[in-house]
């Protein structure tokens, strides 16, 4: 047994006496701290799953964080020290550290000794006087998912990336990079072990999965110290929602915003966006939000407006509202180099000395949309309040959210598509030193700053409004601040495949607000078939945007004629029927930091254990754990393709018969998008409405599909403000049970929870998979009837709302 004791002066003479040229000692009591030679370590415990090592060279690292809260980084735990022959242990009671203090390799276990992530042998770790270099293992089972919206497979495994936020309009299938860095990786093995790495580092930074190096996982960054997370657990969900603990969670957006958005670049006028809602309505397209790209402005110069074009800007939001939609204007970050022509945004911040600079004080100064531009230094609190500010106006008018759009930052007409690296900026925030700070390493979280900005100026001009921001630059914790999308995608078929694997991977990096382009953004116009189907499947995506850029034909639901705009409308309305279960898994993901959309390993890690390709799910993805959404793997092809569901008993949705098998043959058609609800699966889903703003009138409708585990709650909230955090809100948990034969059936509804009224005051319940021959129903005591339904097997029944605990049976 190894000899082991609380870290203290007594652990630091131990190892002391251990490795008599390394000098130890402890600088807490619960950071373990070793220099040796050039190199300083630190090993500390943020949490009993979370381990935290920083490196660095000559010196003590400065410990500051933009993804990572000073509360959240501070050691919290004590780490329990034994020494094991060579070896040091640093153990929390579910991970334990093993550090060679000759060659500083660090290997990672759970406590049962098995390796989560371990250095690779030979050199580990090394520096190059800027930046530096890690090599891991990568064993061959394993699987590697996260690092945001990245192109290619979604198993990251033999690709390398670089991390430099982007502009890539009209990227290909794998370009790199692209628009956000988030480095943070989540790894998972065909044995059901996983674990997740953050590196807390804003340089250019690169991450290669065994690419140029046989399963090794190399790891660098051009500048900066070694700063890294590793969290482990009992599964893949574990250790997203550690990661969330490290960089916080995703408010809970406005209800609105997860509705149908249409979007363009650009309604060149106030009668064109006036056109666009008035053809949703009449077509009765059911839909929350329009935008407005960059042409709505004065000469593109930002939070100015062109009259001509829009000549009544109030007028046009009071009109959308009445026509319950939402807003949302685009306001780059780039303000217009415009001195002495009466453009406040330039004159104010000139004025408040807020633009960043060239190395030799003057005010940077790039081409964008407007001609020359200036960039506000979004690192400083001040600026940052400046900014805020510049939305005053419009947020007054009752615009409902902001787009921040080019904030990598893009420049034109430059090579490097961004600003020299020597451009200075200034950090001035909480938990940092004030300084100054190069554009190498404030780059990738720029845009994450610029949408900070934005969110917290929402906060402040309308107190209690949930504000909504879509960015698409962003670092990792940027899902505090706003939702994001996949930038410059293309009308190709690939790229609607490619969507779903960008748009998995960022929410398995923190960021669970995510959309594409639907039909595509860049290249030519989608055929009437990739279109329809791309709205299928946006359908079951967080963000459910419709964009695409000037010089295009329309790209509108409508634009192809009745029989696909007909299709097209029913899976939108099927949103909307589902929104109280969309908008229920919204509020988890502001308190669990799960994403709304999912890998079937999330739920399901043993699907990785089914041979390649994460046993053929890479192209499906889950919304919660409910529903399983199947696209085909080859979206374009007429070829019939195999589903294979988690389980036997799963039941589709649309025709709601239970499926006695876990492999399905699907013949494609275009009006059809397999969807799979899970056995014992409860859902609530609401009459159709046009917006989330209507009442829906008629029952709210809980779908209980039965099966193990059946379990499912309700959330409402009045979708809006932050009431809701003031009890607000109304939650219940309803749970069922069913014998094998699934002809006897308990249901068992929670007590109501919060101040919330329902809008509704009937339920109709509905029971899927009820093999009885007859149905005997109870409420609490009292006999009921239902309907039966023999071809769908579903029995419903209509109750006055169950407000209270309330106790049902059914028998046959
Ligand atoms: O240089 O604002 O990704 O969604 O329509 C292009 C115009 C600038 C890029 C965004 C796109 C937007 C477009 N913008």
């Amino acid at each position: 047994m190894p000899k082991s004791t609380y870290l203290g002066l007594c652990a630091s003479t131990l190892i002391l006496g251990l490795i008599a040229a390394s000098p130890v000692m402890a600088k807490s009591s619960d950071t373990y701290v070793l220099d040796k030679g050039h190199v300083h370590l630190e090993i500390s415990a943020v949490r009993d799953d979370i381990v935290r090592i920083r490196m660095s060279e000559h010196k003590k690292a400065r410990d500051e964080s933009f993804a990572v809260s000073s509360e959240v980084r501070k050691a919290h735990l004590t780490l329990h020290v034994s020494t094991d022959h060579k070896l040091i242990s640093l153990a929390t009671s579910s991970l334990i550290v093993k550090l060679d203090p000759k060659t500083l390799a660090i290997r990672i276990t759970d406590m049962q000794g098995q390796v989560l992530l371990a250095d690779a042998s030979g050199q580990a770790v090394r520096f190059d006087g800027q930046g530096f270099h890690m090599r891991k293992v990568m064993p061959q089972n394993a699987h590697y998912f996260g690092l945001g919206d990245k192109t290619g497979p979604l198993d990251r495994r033999d690709q390398a990336f670089s991390l430099w936020n982007t502009d890539n309009f009209g990227f290909g299938d794998y370009t790199d990079p692209l628009y956000k860095s988030i480095p943070f990786i989540l790894g998972l093995d065909n044995t059901g072990k996983s674990f997740g790495l953050f590196m807390d580092n804003t340089w250019r930074s690169y991450f290669d999965f065994g690419k140029s190096e046989r399963d090794t996982l190399n790891i660098g960054a051009e500048g900066g110290d070694i700063d890294y997370y590793v969290m482990t657990g009992k599964g893949p969900k574990d250790i997203i929602s550690a990661y969330g603990y490290l960089t916080g969670h995703a408010p809970l957006t406005p209800e609105w915003a997860l509705g149908f958005q249409q979007s363009h670049w650009s309604y060149m006028t106030q009668g064109e966006v006036k056109s666009i809602a008035d053809t949703l309505r009449k077509d009765h397209i059911p839909a929350d939000v329009l935008y407005m790209d960059i042409d709505y402005q004065d000469h593109n110069k930002p939070f100015s407006v062109n009259t001509q074009a829009f000549p009544d800007l109030k007028a046009l939001v009071s009109d959308l509202k009445a026509q319950d939609l939402h807003l949302v204007l685009i306001t780059d970050l780039h303000i217009a180099h415009a001195p002495n022509q009466q453009y406040k945004p330039y004159d104010s911040g000139e004025a408040s000395d807020i633009f960043v600079k060239n190395p030799d004080g003057s005010d940077f100064v790039g081409k964008v949309w407007p001609g020359d531009a200036v960039f506000p230094d979004f690192s400083r609190k001040v600026a940052r309040q400046w900014w805020g500010q510049q939305y005053k106006d419009f947020a007054k008018l009752g615009v409902g959210g902001f787009w921040n759009d080019m904030d990598e930052p893009s420049v034109f007409e430059v090579a490097t598509k961004t600003m020299p690296l020597d451009v200075v900026h200034t950090i001035e925030d909480d938990g940092f030193t004030t300084r100054k700070a190069s554009h190498a390493e404030m780059h990738n979280v720029y845009g994450m700053l610029n949408s900070r900005a934005t969110y917290e100026g929402a906060l402040v001009n309308t107190p209690n409004t949930r504000p909504f921001v879509l960015t698409r630059a962003s670092y990792a914790g940027g899902q505090k601040y706003a939702a994001t999308w996949t930038g410059d995608n293309s009308s190709t078929y690939a790229h609607l495949k490619l969507a779903t694997y960008m748009l998995v991977n960022l929410g398995l990096s923190g960021f669970s607000y995510v959309g594409d382009d639907i039909g595509g953004f860049a290249g030519n116009q989608p055929s009437a078939d990739l279109l329809t189907r791309w709205i299928e499947i946006g359908a079951f995506n967080p963000i459910f945007r419709d964009h695409y850029q000037k010089d295009k034909p329309a790209q509108e639901v409508w634009v192809n004629g009745p029989d696909h705009e007909a299709i097209r409308r029913r899976y939108i309305e099927e949103r909307y029927r589902l929104m109280p279960y969309i908008y229920a898994l919204a509020e988890e993901n502001s308190r669990n930091g799960l994403p709304l959309m999912r890998p079937v390993f999330l739920s399901y890690p043993e699907v990785v254990a089914k041979g390649d390709h994460l046993g053929g799910t890479d192209d499906q993805f889950m919304l919660g754990d409910n529903l399983l959404i199947a696209p085909s793997s080859a979206p374009e092809s007429p070829q019939a393709y195999d589903i294979s569901l988690p389980s036997k008993g799963w039941y589709d949705y649309w025709t709601s018969q239970r499926l006695d098998e876990a492999a399905i043959k699907e013949t494609p058609r275009l009006d059809h998008l397999p969807v799979f609800v899970r056995p014992g699966a409860i859902l609530a889903k609401q009459p159709l409405v046009q917006s989330t703003m209507q009442t829906p009138s008629g029952p709210l409708e809980i779908h209980v599909y039965l099966g193990p585990d059946c379990q499912g709650h309700l959330y409402f909230d009045d979708g809006v403000s932050f009431d809701y955090k003031k009890g607000a809100y109304l939650r219940q948990n309803i749970s069922c049970q069913s014998n094998a034969a699934l002809d006897k059936v308990s249901l068992d509804f929670g007590p109501r929870e919060g101040q919330y009224h329902a809008w509704w005051s009937q339920i109709r319940l509905i029971i899927h998979g009820y093999r009885g021959q007859s149905a005997h129903i109870t409420q609490d005591g009292h006999a009921l009837t239902g309907q039966w339904d023999v071809t769908n097997q579903t029995l419903s029944l209509d109750l006055a709302d169950l407000a209270h605990q309330s106790h049902l049976e059914i028998k046959s």
